[in-house]
């Protein structure tokens, strides 16, 4: 259907922490060049967005800092904000789930769905301490794992062994925050039964949507395969907006029922503030020509494609006309995580890199995770900044100007006769508008930012080629033309990187002193700049990222890496106790293990084992040689040397590494997995019997 707006939305990110690189690369970034390109087409957009700021993230984080939970959101809704506004997300509103008139709008909502019948009741049991008179979401239940045994296993999945559980499989659960055992009480809530929505939502997505990203079609098609169930969009807590009904008191709406009406009432707010710019919010969300998309995370594809839309098709709204989500990133080969300070977050890079934003919106576009996850490494977003941004497009720009300013006074010098290759060149750019934008409204921005560098690539080889700056000595007509056309692609590339690297887009403009009625629809041509046209002060684009800068974030990296790894060390002794006891036995079975103690006369790894050590044994029977996969527990195994160990004499010989290994040493494995081998503690004959 031919549409006449568009209303642009990135998730709302939680208020529990600052944003990071994963954030920008997933959902802001590419939110961003979609609304910028299309303002740029001089189409009609708003681009909305917030802070989400209930749920149980929030009161986490408060707990943990020790602050109360508008304290957290107060402080991260404000830091989210600006580094927004500073990496140049343009948002025409950015607003909060706590602000009034989304509670507002969230409460009506609920209520319109209500009124109208389209939620299911339903009362059951649900964890419940008894001493502070909460009920528990499954992520403060804490207790011990069905599975692995490990303690501290939370309510909806077991670290320690990945086991995905509920909090009715913990064994002796307990109140993470209050430590004190739960108990079961009757609660009631609503549910939105989206078995209701099924055959409306196969036919809408899966018949309708085809042309959605794979990723995001393919999560669809699994959940409506599973057979969708109803879902309660209601919680027993004390942070969120108040369920508006009778009956319901302590009680509030879920967060992912609450979250996604903020589109709709952040664009209320910007709407009832300034009508005559923005029209009535009733335009974005009801009229059927404005068409909708979300820029999301690949987690929150089930609330955007199935529940949410569930949610407006009972009320009469429009619905996402797609939702090009995106994977994930990691960064240095590890998954970005808040909780583990695993993540490169924004307001430290402002901090560390300043003026530095689009090269950080490069590197992110350049190796964004559209199809799969992807990695960030600091090496490659030094490599592309040093290779890309400064050796081609900087450098083109700067050669371009300077010679500019060098022979021809900083005015644009006359275009004469067209050589061949001069023909090539212009040959070679003139679908850059129709290429760019037919990637740019598949959203495959990856794709297009690389068209767009190409054409830098362009501009770099021809003045690689043509080297006026040699010409210049004996032919001052044709190093006017050289740089005349080298001054037009120059123009382009300002237009052409605009959606992209804003900050650079407008730098370059006032260096050319572009005209500003000059845009995106200009884009291809060679007659940007007139003859004779005075360029502005020259800078440089791009400066080059030296090693010590890069060596500064590897080396935090790394104390985090440890940090972690000594906190997870922590957490695995005061979570450790006694595997159970094993099913009884009988001394007859017992018997039969002929365990023997020997001295150890030499221990070394085997050669290209990392697990292997090789003991060898004077076992008080002429010897032999045993084979222990414990070298990881034991860098310096000389330490074993003189030692008087436990093992099995009687298991049959086993080849390793093409050495025979003739029984087995015992050892005890510690709560950090590491491996201690048995020794006796006052000296006996080798080859004596343990029974
Ligand atoms: N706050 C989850 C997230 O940050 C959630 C998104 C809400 S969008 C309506 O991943
Ligand atoms: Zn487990």
């Amino acid at each position: 259907m031919a549409f006449n707006r568009t209303l642009i939305t990135a998730a709302l990110p939680y208020a529990n922490g600052p944003v990071h690189i994963g954030h920008l690369a997933g959902v802001y970034v590419p939110a961003d060049i979609y609304a910028r390109y299309l303002r740029l087409k001089g189409q009609e957009v708003l681009f909305v967005g917030g802070s989400d700021e209930h749920g149980v993230p929030v009161t986490i984080r408060a707990r943990k800092e020790g602050i109360t939970t508008q304290q957290v959101v107060d402080r991260y809704h404000e830091l989210i904000k600006s580094s927004f506004e500073q990496f140049g997300i343009s948002y025409d509103i950015y607003s909060r789930t706590t602000s009034p008139i989304h509670h507002q709008f969230a409460a009506d909502y609920f209520r319109a769905m209500y009124d109208a019948g389209q939620f299911v009741e339903e009362t059951s049991e649900q964890f419940y301490d008894p001493e502070t008179g909460h009920f528990l979401t499954d992520r403060n239940i804490r207790g011990e794992c069905p599975r692995c045994h490990s303690l501290g296993a939370y309510g909806d999945q077991c670290e320690k062994c990945g086991a995905t559980l509920s909090p009715d499989e913990l064994i002796n659960p307990y109140n993470a925050e209050t430590g004190n055992a739960l108990a079961k009480k009757e609660t009631k809530h609503w549910y939105l039964p989206l078995d209701r929505y099924q055959a409306w939502l196969e036919d809408w997505i899966l018949n309708n949507h085809k042309e959605w990203r794979p990723n995001v079609y393919g999560q669809c098609k699994s959940w409506l395969d599973g057979g969708l169930k109803p879902r309660a969009v209601t919680r027993d807590l004390d942070w969120g907006i108040p369920v508006p009904v009778e009956g319901a008191e302590g009680k509030v709406l879920y967060v992912w029922f609450d979250a996604p009406i903020g589109y709709i009432s952040n664009t209320k707010e910007l709407c009832d503030a300034q009508p005559e710019k923005y029209g009535k919010w009733e335009k974005w969300w009801k009229q059927e020509d404005t068409r909708m998309i979300h820029f999301i995370g690949k987690d929150n594809i089930v609330f955007h494609c199935i529940v949410f839309p569930a949610m407006l098709k009972a009320q009469g709204y429009n619905l996402p006309d797609n939702v090009p989500a995106n994977e994930f990133l990691n960064l240095e080969g590890d998954k970005i995580s808040t909780s583990r300070n695993w993540a490169v977050w924004l307001n430290e890079y402002l901090t560390d890199f300043p003026g530095k934003q689009d090269v950080l919106r490069y590197v992110l576009t350049a190796n964004a995770p559209e199809t799969k996850d992807n990695d960030f490494t600091w090496a490659d977003f030094q490599a592309r900044n040093n290779n890309e941004l400064v050796a081609i497009y900087g450098n083109f720009i700067n050669r371009a100007l300077v010679l500019t300013g060098k022979y021809f006074e900083g005015k644009v010098p006359a275009c004469g006769e067209l050589t061949e290759y001069d023909k090539q060149t212009i040959e070679e750019f003139k679908n850059v508008k129709a290429t760019l934008e037919q990637l740019l409204d598949n959203f495959r921005f990856r794709d297009a930012l690389k068209e767009a560098m190409n054409l830098a690539r362009i501009g770099n080889k021809y003045l690689a080629d043509t080297e006026p700056w040699k010409l210049a000595k004996t032919d001052m007509n044709r190093t006017a033309t050289i740089l005349h056309l080298s001054l037009q692609i120059a123009a382009n590339l300002a237009i052409a990187f605009e959606p992209f690297l804003p900050f650079s887009s407008g730098k370059l403009k006032n260096m050319l002193c572009l005209d500003k009625s000059i845009g995106w629809a200009d884009l291809g041509r060679i007659d940007l700049l007139r003859a004779g046209h005075a360029l502005g002060e020259v800078s440089l684009l791009f400066e080059k990222i030296e090693d010590a800068a890069i060596q500064g974030q590897l080396d935090r990296l790394a104390r985090i890496k440890k940090e972690n790894e000594a906190a997870a060390q922590e957490e695995a002794l005061k979570n450790w106790r006694p595997e159970p006891v094993k099913e009884p036995t009988t001394i007859d079975e017992f018997d039969k293990m002929d365990i023997r103690v020997a001295t150890v006369l030499d221990c070394q790894p085997v050669k290209k084992s990392e697990r292997l050590l090789q003991f060898t044994l004077d076992d008080g029977m002429g010897g032999r040689t045993i084979l222990s996969g414990i070298a990881q527990s034991y860098p310096d195994p000389s330490v074993l040397v003189g030692k008087q160990v436990l093992f099995i004499a009687n298991f049959p010989p086993r080849k390793m590494m093409g050495i025979e290994s003739q029984g087995m040493i015992l050892s005890a494995v510690d709560a950090d997995g590491k491996l201690v081998v048995t020794s006796v503690s006052s000296p006996v004959k080798n080859g004596t019997a343990v029974g």
